[in-house]
């Protein structure tokens, strides 16, 4: 039986950033250099096969350090921790690991550097995503305000309006950060930002690659998982660009094949905690069914690396 034709475009940059490559490879070296069982606090990045993996060579995943025990290395996850957690990891004598991407980090520093200088601190972010939970930790609670959307900024209660900062989470939407930052300045114009954008080269490159691929395509399909908050705003920017069909997916098993009848392209990209394997399981399930045509739509080139933290690299 002949297959019907279909091209795919494959959205690059794609997939892995320099701080999910970097966490992954902690948490490998914390297993060599230590053995197993070594303790990860939370998903070292948001992404099931990734954790499965590392479980299977002995990492065991928890949701909080008082579920590690004293005596065997704690990592923190990729998206960074409130400052309470190392400093109770080094009251309870724990060797400790941190994975924090340094993008992440970078934006802790600017939060205390701001409240140092007498700046109320306003985050724009997702309420209880680690990441958000981490950057907010970093000053006393109920120092730093959150806001989500646009319509929050008209409500945001702050001590003086003429000392404010902000910053973000670096996975957020681009252009609708674009637009909160707008309604910041129009209502606070002398808060201060960062010099440089929070929201880090990698979910800027993808969701670049995503503008790009959406509009020649009748399917987007992003691999990543329902809890990657970079992986969902690619989804939301390929709805947005005008693609009609727009969908995360895990593995190929999660393709809904009834949905794509009829279609002749479709758009292949994954979230930054996404490994490409995955998006080559989804290329193999569309050659399995079609006559595949790849075609790759490249926007940027990345060439970012990060050291591993020198207590693994000796
Ligand atoms: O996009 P998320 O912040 O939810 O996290 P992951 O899917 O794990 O991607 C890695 C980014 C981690 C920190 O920025
Ligand atoms: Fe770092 Fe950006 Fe990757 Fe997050 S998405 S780990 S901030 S490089």
């Amino acid at each position: 039986m002949t297959k019907p034709p279909l091209t795919l475009y494959l959205a690059a940059p794609r997939g892995f950033c320099a701080g999910v490559d970097r966490a992954i490879k902690i948490v490998e070296m914390a297993l060599e250099k230590w053995g197993a069982p070594v303790y990860v606090r939370h998903e070292i990045v948001h992404n099931k096969f990734v954790v499965d993996g590392l479980r299977d060579k002995g990492a065991v995943f928890v949701e909080e350090l008082e579920d590690c025990p004293d005596d065997r290395p704690v990592i923190f996850s990729a998206h960074g921790v409130a400052k309470s957690v190392p400093a109770e990891a080094t009251r309870r004598n724990m060797i400790y690991v941190d994975a924090t991407c340094p993008l992440v980090s970078k934006v802790h520093m600017e939060a205390q550097r701001h409240s140092d200088n007498g700046l109320q601190m306003i985050m724009i972010g997702h309420k209880g995503h680690p990441e958000t939970v981490g950057t907010m930790g970093q000053l006393p609670d109920g120092e730093v305000l959150l806001v989500e959307t646009v319509e929050d900024v008209a409500t945001v209660s702050v001590r003086d309006p003429a000392k404010l900062a902000y910053v973000t989470q670096t996975t957020l939407s681009v252009d609708d950060t674009a637009d909160i930052v707008a309604a910041l300045n129009a209502r606070f114009p002398a808060i201060a930002g960062p010099h440089k954008k929070d929201i880090c080269y990698a979910t800027t490159n993808r969701q670049e690659a995503v503008k790009a691929v959406a509009p020649k395509v009748d399917a987007m399909l992003v691999v990543g998982a329902p809890n990657s908050s970079n992986s969902r705003r690619l989804v939301e920017v390929g709805a947005k660009e005008g693609c009609a069909y727009a969908q995360l997916v895990q593995r190929s098993s999660e393709i809904d094949w009834r949905a794509l009848d009829g279609i002749r392209s479709v758009g292949i990209t994954a979230g930054a905690s996404a490994p490409e394997l995955l998006v080559n399981e989804v290329i193999d399930a569309f050659r399995d069914r079609y006559d595949v045509t790849v075609e790759t739509v490249e926007t940027a080139v990345e060439n970012v690396e990060f050291k591993v933290p020198r207590v693994l690299r000796a």
